[in-house]
């Protein structure tokens, strides 16, 4: 029936408690620094055709309101095994435990900005088998790969997009790419091309979050 559909969210995820202004800051401080690094002005044309302007990464992404860590995208049930995450019993164990996040990284791309979890074992029960599969150069990755906070958006893109960056650059680390390395106060930082940057943090930032649902 039309009301049994209602009742599967938008999406299901973890959304970080007590830590979305802390979270933010370090966020903001990031590309503050970022945009001030000789490396990153000399590849500014990935972010601009106007190089005789500096980039602004603060005002370059726009804030894309509550922090979480989606799951499950179910689009209220008309997503590709929406029902059956639902259902699922590790979903309906969890509901509305609290678990601890690990960001082990932030990533920033001319499209989007963001923070890699890295899941436990436990934490992986909640993870669809096919976040990572469905994108097929993605489909070798190893399970959770894709698990992110998306941070903030350029204008004119969608949240769906961070996934897609993480996985892109998650592809080359895979490969065993080695890119451009500097050295910064949070850890190293790597440029990849094309824009993308990836900051492998010497020390995770551990978050408390809520397994739940969206459905606004
Ligand atoms: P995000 O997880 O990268 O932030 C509502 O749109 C939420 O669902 C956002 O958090 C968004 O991206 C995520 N989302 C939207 N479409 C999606 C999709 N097709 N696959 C996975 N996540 C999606």
């Amino acid at each position: 029936s039309p009301f049994e559909e209602m009742s599967i969210p938008l999406f299901f995820g973890w959304f970080l408690l007590s830590v979305q202004e802390k979270v933010k800051c370090t966020s903001m401080d990031f590309l503050k620094t970022l945009d001030t690094l000789e490396i990153f002005k000399k590849h500014m044309t990935d972010f601009t055709d106007k190089p005789e302007n500096e980039v602004d990464l603060e005002q370059y992404f726009k804030d894309k309101g509550v922090l979480h860590c989606t799951t499950k995208f179910c689009d209220y049930g008309k997503a590709k095994g929406a029902k059956e995450y639902a259902q699922n019993t590790a979903v309906k164990d969890f509901y509305g435990s609290t678990f601890e996040l690990s960001l082990t990284a932030l990533f920033v791309t001319p499209r989007t900005v963001g923070a890699k979890v890295s899941l436990t074992e436990e934490q992986l029960l909640l993870w669809p088998a096919d976040a990572e599969s469905s994108v097929p150069a993605a489909a070798s990755l190893p399970l959770g790969s894709r698990a992110h906070i998306t941070l903030g958006c350029a204008e004119g893109v969608e949240p769906v997009q961070t996934g897609l960056d993480l996985l892109d650059i998650s592809i080359l680390q895979h490969e065993g790419q080695k890119g451009e390395q500097v050295e910064m106060e949070l850890g190293q930082l790597t440029y990849f091309g094309d824009g993308r940057w990836f900051l492998s943090l010497t020390e995770p930032i551990f978050v408390p979050a809520c397994f739940s649902s969206f459905y606004m």
